[in-house]
């Protein structure tokens, strides 16, 4: 029996970065695959956007970021502040969601108009072996968690209070541009 989940994808922080990044995402379990669809418009155009599913590896359910999130009062909720409600990151929607390996330059690139088209069939089994070395369990609990995608261009100028850097990616590059939450659908 194949599951079903899907994912509104809604702008955060578009009202500093001046583009609502919005979008869909489709994740179907079938065997031993899940396969992954995420289309996104109006991103910044012509540049990589990080995108992963973000999740409290206690169960918790994750919830969303909005403005209640800048704690600083900075205009923006930057990477850390997302996680009081969203947790931590968890795996990416790059070219190889299954061996999580977060700071890439491997996820997708959106177009001159902003719109970027990410598919992409996961093994089942090695996702679920990854992250239960990482987390400590082999469900993925895809209902219990959002998804964010990242990444404003370098020339942006971000106020010295945005924090995020991962590994030697800077803020740009963290910095959510939208979010959804992600839901099981029944289709019978
Ligand atoms: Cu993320």
């Amino acid at each position: 029996m194949s599951k079903k989940y899907i994912a509104e994808i809604v702008p955060l922080n578009s009202e500093v970065i001046g583009t609502k990044a919005h979008g869909k995402a489709v994740f179907i379990e079938e065997g031993d695959h899940l396969n992954i669809k995420i289309d996104m418009f109006d991103t910044p155009a012509n540049m990589q956007h990080w995108e992963h599913f973000h999740g409290f590896p206690n169960g918790e359910i994750a919830q969303i970021a909005t403005k209640e999130q800048d704690v600083n009062h900075d205009g923006f909720v930057d990477l850390p502040e997302t996680e009081a409600v969203s947790g931590t990151t968890m795996v990416p929607f790059d070219n190889a969601p299954h061996h999580m390996h977060i700071p890439s330059d491997n996820y997708p690139i959106s177009d001159d108009k902003g719109y970027f088209s990410y598919e992409i069939n996961v093994p089942l089994n090695e996702l679920q072996k990854k992250f239960k070395e990482v987390f400590g369990t082999d469900d993925l609990e895809l209902d219990k968690r959002v998804i964010y995608v990242h990444g404003v261009p370098q020339d942006f100028k971000l106020p010295d209070t945005v924090a995020g850097e991962v590994g030697c990616y800077d803020t740009h590059v963290t910095l959510p541009i939208a979010v959804g939450k992600i839901v099981e659908v029944n289709e019978c």
